[in-house]
């Protein structure tokens, strides 16, 4: 048994749409991040950059100790391992997923991230904070739509890779970013990812768990204040 520490952001449904894909039996354990749970120790013991998503694997392959693993490119990794699924066998086609993976981890989800907080969150209009962020996720939209102009899927076959960029880019109409329309191979990717009932089911689990709140002081607080951190 899995237990998968989440909430309902891009990151967090990484995991979930592998543990769907997988049909591996996991427990959610929701950690409201706008209420502040992603301090608490206990979760803190299991993640200590106080980030979801996390994992706690009780029967690892190795029979050893239950196992707990923060950061969602490395999640992934572990669970391609463990099930030998979803990310290619060959040294060639494994490492075409992975430098995909950490284009995800180190590109789109940090620039994509900043964007959104200067365009929604910020309490003060930063003109070149916005520009800066929203022109690099353009940027890197469009090497991903020149990568998927020839091929069905971001690496040879449907991988971690995908399940990691896919929340990503689907989201980036908050930054102002028509990306159906301007990235017209990024647009048919995710649809064919939309169709896949695993990628279904986990979205629609998040939108079950996800509290809409809005983003008052308190959440503000607990996602953006500095002296709480
Ligand atoms: N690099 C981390 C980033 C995780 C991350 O930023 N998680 C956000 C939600 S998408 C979070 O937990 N935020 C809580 C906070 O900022 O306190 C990963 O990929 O797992």
């Amino acid at each position: 048994m899995i237990d998968l520490y989440f909430w309902a952001t891009p990151n967090g449904y990484k995991p979930l749409i592998f543990l769907e894909e997988a049909a591996l039996a996991y427990e959610l354990k929701p950690v409201n991040i706008m209420k502040g749970e992603q301090f608490d120790p206990d979760f803190l013991a299991i993640a200590p950059n106080n980030r979801i998503p996390a994992i706690t694997d009780h029967a690892p392959k190795d029979d050893q100790a239950p196992l707990s693993i923060f950061e969602s490119g490395a999640i992934l990794l572990y669970l391609a391992e463990k099930t030998d699924a979803f990310l290619p066998t060959s040294l060639a086609g494994r490492y075409d997923a992975v430098q995909w993976l950490m284009w995800q981890m180190g590109g789109l989800g940090p620039m994509a991230g900043q964007a959104n907080h200067f365009v929604t969150y910020a309490p003060e209009d930063v003109p070149y904070g916005k520009k800066r962020y929203v022109n690099e996720t353009k940027r890197l939209m469009g090497v991903l739509d020149k990568r998927l102009a020839d091929r069905p899927f971001v690496a040879t076959t449907y991988s971690i890779a995908d399940m990691a960029i896919y929340p990503w880019a689907k989201g980036v109409d908050s930054v102002g970013i028509d990306w159906q329309h301007d990235f017209p191979h990024v647009a048919e990717w995710a649809a064919r990812i939309a169709e896949r009932s695993a990628v279904k089911q986990a979205y629609d689990i998040g939108d079950r768990i996800k509290n809409h709140q809005p983003l008052d002081d308190e959440a503000r607080q607990n996602l953006f204040g500095s002296d709480k951190k």
